[in-house]
């Protein structure tokens, strides 16, 4: 198959000047806050740098836009709660430089594809409406009105509302996750699929249906006094840096750490806390008690082979390693859960694991005295096929222990985009509960859809279908985050209108509908002044506290509109004056959003009142408190099977992973610093010994090819850089590798794309 079928679809293949350095055994430290500082000033005013420091996740202040890690509740460093890469996040949004009709009528569309993802960023902050008008090569301006209209328009004249798919990424405030909802469900469907679905749809899977509730148990309190904290399939350092932190003050009270990665990954070995200068001159803290190199995918053999262990020990001294107590009145399914355990036989578990029998015991003695238990995962587990299955497996062992629910245990999905949770609690989700849609009729009087919605791979395969043929986007980069890069651009194109609401250009506005709209919103920096006065949104954290976020800058441009307002723009201009919500209300001052929040939503009680408290609040979670919302009352053991997936003879399996200059798509910089990779994102990660096995050479350029079910998919032009990394195992960096993820590759049970899991071939390249 032709590798590059749609012309700027992906990124270009030219190579920017690869330079490797050493592997960093630690993270953060004065490198990391220079880093920052360093981003910052390249591309804020300095006053703006230094204003929008400190008021980075104070109470009060605003909610980073980078991941979703909570801010300590109780003090908070004076020095600033930020991180290098959450500073990275703001300048990348709080940029000087705008763009405008000047630029758009000098690059064509043509042309702007030809750059990179790197470059597209860089370009400045988009500061008006813009169209792009069919068969036109250049956006140009479009007056907010006109643009709502042609919205308007086109999807009233739909023969079916479900013809059109409306996206979300987790940046969304819950005021716009909410109002977006209701009126996407006004409108009439539920296609309302959600970078969720790429991300940590398997979690919420495999949390409902054992412990029933699809966010993680645990507070940040609890990883403080945590025994043993496991992190799985998740590079901190990276993705959620003061989360070392955490682990850090783990460690102080005399906590352990387990980390399970097929990569060596530098955050987790070490960390220098940059926010405790004493700390700095010792060198740091070492996090990691023991490592465990597993081989892609070979989680459950190893969660299995740990438990089998633990059996093994809790027969030699009954009553010593399980918690008898919690498993006979808390949760329903041990004997069959037990009955298949005994039927692995622990070697073949070794094996297909890749970890030693050596370590997988001494992780076993780890647990086995451990009565509190964390167990932290990301990405590494849910973009499984098996994803589903990994989190029940990890439920399993936490409730074997009975850890779960009490101080210092529980489970810890560590959420990637800032509100990316709350915008699911809140009514983001193709899938809703009929209870939910119930509450929407009753409060606002219209009936929702009952038939649920497209998910991502879906609603690509119903556009590329002609099933639907208009998408609408509250943030993200859809293109570029999906899998099946060459399919899903081809999907878009197949669109009458595609439209996206941004703060940024993206590779998104350039693989577009027939006509195109780009709606330039605020971003989480900027004052948000309506009628009312000056605005704050609210965000649900990765352990479920709700909190205020406030912009503190003067927006970059005049003619921009928050979320919530274009929103209710296109309501209004599709709903007309048969809604029943009346948007001007809800903009004029978003304490009327929550408050239709708070009548929807349970666990929103007082939201108004108690989201204001310095801070914020908890949303109930039944977990926490050992009430499972299962229909029996109880958790539930799972019985799973090992994988059985294999690669061919000569193929490698490829993991998709983020670099440390990256925010998903957005690409900040060129550096993979703690992985010593710089200046290039064209490279395959692979073990010495199959290099030379395979007769390759570090420093080559290959091809990468993924076979699928009969279908060939190339990625062109990678660099081969030697790597600690297991046999037979690859890493490559996303969105360049996403063309190789097959569409229909993904995890039983939640549909998130197997983005770990690709079998390639690797070529040299000619
Ligand atoms: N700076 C920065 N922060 C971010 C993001 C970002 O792009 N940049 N993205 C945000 C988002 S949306 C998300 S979802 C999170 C993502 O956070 P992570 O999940 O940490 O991100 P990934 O880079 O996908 O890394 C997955 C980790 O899992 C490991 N891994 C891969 N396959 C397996 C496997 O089969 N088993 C095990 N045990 N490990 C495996 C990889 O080696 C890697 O260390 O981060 C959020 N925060
Ligand atoms: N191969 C592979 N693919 C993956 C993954 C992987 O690990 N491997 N990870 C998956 C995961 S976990 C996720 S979450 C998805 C991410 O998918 P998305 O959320 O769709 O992607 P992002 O790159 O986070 O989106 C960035 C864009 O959002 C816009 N933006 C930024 N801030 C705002 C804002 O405040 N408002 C609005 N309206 N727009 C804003 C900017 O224009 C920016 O270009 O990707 C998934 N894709
Ligand atoms: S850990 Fe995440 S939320 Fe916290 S400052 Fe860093 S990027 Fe922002
Ligand atoms: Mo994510």
């Amino acid at each position: 198959m032709d590798s590059r079928r749609v012309s700027g679809a992906q990124p270009p293949e030219t190579f920017t000047g690869l330079k490797v350095g050493k592997i960093q055994d630690k993270a953060a430290g004065v490198k990391g806050v220079t880093t920052a500082l360093g981003h910052a000033s390249k591309y804020m005013a300095p006053g703006k740098a230094f204003k929008t420091m400190f008021k980075l996740n104070q109470k009060g202040g605003f909610d980073c836009p980078g991941c979703a890690w909570p801010d300590p509740d109780d003090e908070r460093s004076k020095l600033g709660e930020y991180c290098e890469n959450g500073m990275k996040a703001i300048a990348e949004e709080a940029q000087k430089k705008t763009i405008d009709r000047v630029f758009f009528a000098h690059n064509s569309i043509a042309e702007m594809r030809e750059w990179s993802d790197y470059e597209i960023g860089k370009k400045g902050r988009l500061s008006e409406p813009l169209v792009l008008r069919e068969g036109s090569t250049h956006y140009e301006p479009i007056s907010w009105e006109e643009a709502f209209k042609m919205i308007g328009e086109e999807l009233r004249g739909l023969d079916t509302p479900d013809r059109a798919v409306f996206y979300t990424s987790g940046r969304a405030s819950n005021e716009a996750a909410f109002l977006y909802q209701l009126f996407v469900r006004e409108y009439g469907t539920n296609n309302l699929p959600d970078c969720s679905n790429m991300c940590h749809e398997s979690s919420g899977q495999g949390l409902s249906q054992t412990v029933g509730i699809g966010k993680g148990s645990v507070t940040l309190t609890d990883l403080y006094e945590a025994e043993v904290v496991m992190v799985i399939g998740q590079n901190p350092g990276t993705n959620h840096p003061r989360m070392l932190s955490a682990l850090e003050r783990c460690k102080e009270n005399g906590g352990k750490i387990i980390t399970v990665n097929p990569l060596p990954e530098a955050g987790l070995q070490k960390f220098i806390n940059p926010q405790r200068p004493g700390k700095m001159l010792t060198g740091g803290t070492k996090l990691t008690d023991l490592f465990l190199q597993v081989k892609i995918n070979g989680d459950i053999a190893l969660l299995k082979a740990i438990m089998l262990q633990l059996l093994h020990e809790e027969r030699k001294n009954p009553g010593t390693v399980f918690d008898w107590d919690f498993i006979q009145e808390k949760t329903d399914g041990y004997e069959a859960f037990i009955e298949s355990l005994k039927q692995h036989d622990f070697e073949d578990l070794v094996k297909a694991s890749g970890v030693s029998r050596e370590q997988i015991k001494e992780a076993a003695q780890m647990l086995k005295k451990s009565k509190k238990i964390i167990i932290c995962w990301a990405m590494g587990l849910t973009q499984h096929e098996n994803g589903v299955d990994n989190i029940r497996e990890v439920v399993n062992l936490l409730l074997l222990k009975g850890s779960i629910g009490k101080p210092g245990a529980g489970t810890c999905p560590v959420r990637g985009h800032s509100n990316v949770q709350g915008d699911r609690t809140v009514g983001i989700w193709e899938a809703p509960k009929p209870a939910f849609l119930d509450k929407l009729k009753e409060t606002f009087g219209f009936e929702p859809p009952r038939k649920h919605g497209f998910a991502v791979v879906d609603a690509i395969k119903a556009m590329h279908e002609g099933e639907a043929s208009v998408f609408f986007a509250l943030g993200g980069n859809f293109l570029s985050a999906t899998p099946d890069t060459e399919y899903t651009a081809e999907a878009l194109q197949r669109c009458n209108l595609t439209v996206q609401v941004s703060t940024k250009l993206n590779r998104s506005h350039l693989i577009h509908g027939k006509r195109a709209l780009i709606l330039p919103c605020l971003g989480r920096t900027d004052q948000d002044m309506q009628e009312g006065g000056q605005q704050f949104v609210s965000v649900e954290n990765s352990m479920g506290v709700v909190h205020t976020s406030q912009g503190v800058l003067t927006p970059p441009s005049d003619k921009l509109k928050s979320e919530p307002a274009i929103i209710a723009g296109v309501a209004k201009a599709t709903l007309g004056a048969d809604s029943k919500v009346d948007w001007d209300k809800m903009i004029q001052n978003y304490d009327h959003i929550r408050d239709a929040i708070e009548q929807v939503v349970p666990g929103f009680e007082d939201y108004n009142q108690r989201v204001r408290e310095p801070g914020g609040f908890y949303l109930p979670n039944g977990a926490r408190e050992q009430k499972f919302n299962t229909p029996s009352g109880k958790a539930i053991f799972s019985v799973t099977a090992v994988p059985n997936k294999q690669v061919g003879d000569g193929e490698f399996i490829m993991m998709t992973v983020r670099s440390h200059d990256q925010f998903n798509t957005t690409i900040y910089g060129l550096n993979d610093r703690y992985r010593g990779i710089y200046n290039e994102r064209r490279v395959v990660m692979m073990n010495q010994e199959d290099i030379v096995q395979a007769g390759l050479k570090s420093g080559q350029v290959v091809d990468l090819i993924g076979q699928y079910k009969g279908q060939v998919r190339t990625a062109r032009k990678f660099i081969v850089v030697p790597y600690d990394i297991p046999r037979r195992c690859i890493a490559t960096y996303f969105p360049e590798a996403n063309v190789l993820v097959p569409i229909d590759a993904y995890a039983k049970g939640s549909k998130t794309p197997e983005s770990k899991w690709v079998a390639v071939q690797i070529r040299m390249h000619e």
